[in-house]
């Protein structure tokens, strides 16, 4: 069989990204959110590409496009990874990761070779969790781990995910045929940009992920009082947009006294009757929080919680803490990581293993499965911006190294 050309893939795949990134909800900036029409243009345009490649194409409940590669038994080797987007992201994060899969098929697939095990490759469309309060429904639903009370959640445009489902074309009672049966899914893999600054400090293009860092995700609700904001003293407001900026600094404060361990964002705040000249009475922030070490991210928590009921108090606000995330780290499988390791040394690469402190479709599917990734580098580490980018050298060096995972993978 031939050997990979990884500079021809690599263009080939940089031309598929780009085409992709270009369906999104804004001509100016990359938005694509689980099942609207730029989801169906990109699931559709995925399918047309698998099929070009020689995939059996077929589409679930959740909308995972999936691309199968026939092996000599039932087992199935599972690579995919997301194409929704965070709002103005960039075009690599999640995108690579299903090109990656359908051309390191496809070098199977035009050979016709038949592997003892098939390739399914997976296109999921809600990892980044923007458009629904939660996320991973869809890898959620490939490992049997969905639950359909979600089904009842209203998004951030105040659709149901059942709506959403329905609008889309599928039927939410066809979920549970969405599940792969444990003796099928033999394994996972994930190829993704690193979103971060190791491999590039390195000067390694590659890297095996060795854990996916845990989450927890806080949605605190601020109660004050509005007010005119010429009138009212300063000693008799409850300014609920004052309390929610100490709490935000708060975490700041607090996630850099654990000096690396625990990372902790506010990236969403709402401030239902926002203007210029009334003092918030009402305001909502989401607050993001990971750490490789479930120990360390739920004291973090307890004590993040205890600080936020003090600013409540001391400022007469009202206040509702509600937890919409707990999710443990995730480890990736050593023996896969094994397999990662030597295919990114068959190509040339020194295989640095690192954790991943962004969240991957991996930790659904692990619940199903063994799990490995393979990271990719990318230019100063930025992600979720629409500077994200990976070279095409970078990017064909790893679908090489996942050609030559799949070809001596035993699983
Ligand atoms: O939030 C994350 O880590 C992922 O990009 N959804
Ligand atoms: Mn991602
Ligand atoms: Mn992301």
């Amino acid at each position: 069989m031939s050997e990979p050309d990884a500079d021809a893939l690599g263009e080939r795949a940089d031309t598929m990204i780009r085409t992709l990134g270009s369906i999104s909800a804004e001509p100016n900036r990359l938005i694509r959110q689980y099942l609207t029409p730029e989801h169906r243009a990109a699931a559709d345009l995925i399918g047309s590409w698998m099929r070009a490649a020689k995939l059996e194409v077929s589409e679930d409940a959740l909308g995972t496009v999936r691309g199968h590669w026939a092996g000599a038994t039932k087992k199935r080797l599972l690579i995919g990874s997301h194409i929704d987007t965070v709002i103005d992201g960039g075009m690599y994060d999640g995108p690579f990761g299903v090109v990656a899969g359908i051309l390191a098929a496809e070098h199977f697939a035009a050979a016709g070779r038949k592997l003892g095990f098939g390739i399914d490759v997976l296109a999921f469309g809600d990892e980044e969790g923007v458009r629904f309060p939660t996320t991973l429904a869809s890898s959620m639903a490939c490992a049997g781990t969905f639950d359909v009370a979600r089904l009842d959640m209203t998004g951030r445009d105040g659709v149901t995910l059942r709506d959403a489902i329905k609008q889309y074309g599928k039927n939410p009672d066809d979920i549970p045929a969405a599940a792969y049966a444990r003796d099928v899914a033999a394994a996972y893999v994930e190829v993704h940009i690193e979103q971060g600054p190791v491999l590039e400090y390195r000067s390694q293009p590659l890297g095996v992920v060795n854990a996916i860092a845990g989450q927890s995700y806080l949605n605190v609700e601020f109660l004050g009082e509005a007010g005119h904001a010429g009138t009212v003293p300063m000693m008799l407001r409850r300014d609920a947009l004052a309390g929610a900026a100490e709490v935000i600094l708060l975490a700041e404060r607090l996630a850099r006294e654990t000096k690396g361990e625990v990372v902790a964002t506010v990236g969403h705040l709402r401030i239902p009757a926002a203007a210029s000249n009334v003092i918030p009475g009402n305001v909502a922030l989401i607050v993001d929080i990971r750490s490789g070490s479930d120990k360390a991210r739920h004291q973090f928590v307890d004590a993040f919680k205890a600080e936020i009921r003090a600013v409540a108090g001391r400022r007469e606000l009202g206040l509702t803490i509600t937890q919409t995330r707990d999710v443990a780290t995730t480890p990736c499988d050593p023996a896969l990581q094994d397999g990662i390791a030597d295919a990114i040394r068959a190509v040339g690469g020194e295989p640095l293993r690192l954790a991943s402190g962004a969240g991957h479709d991996g930790t659904a599917m692990a619940k199903l499965c063994p799990i490995a990734m393979m990271f990719v580098r990318c230019r100063g580490g930025i992600s979720h911006n629409p500077a994200e980018y990976a070279s095409p050298a970078d990017m064909g060096l790893a679908i090489g190294a996942l050609i030559r995972f799949i070809e001596n993978a035993k699983l």
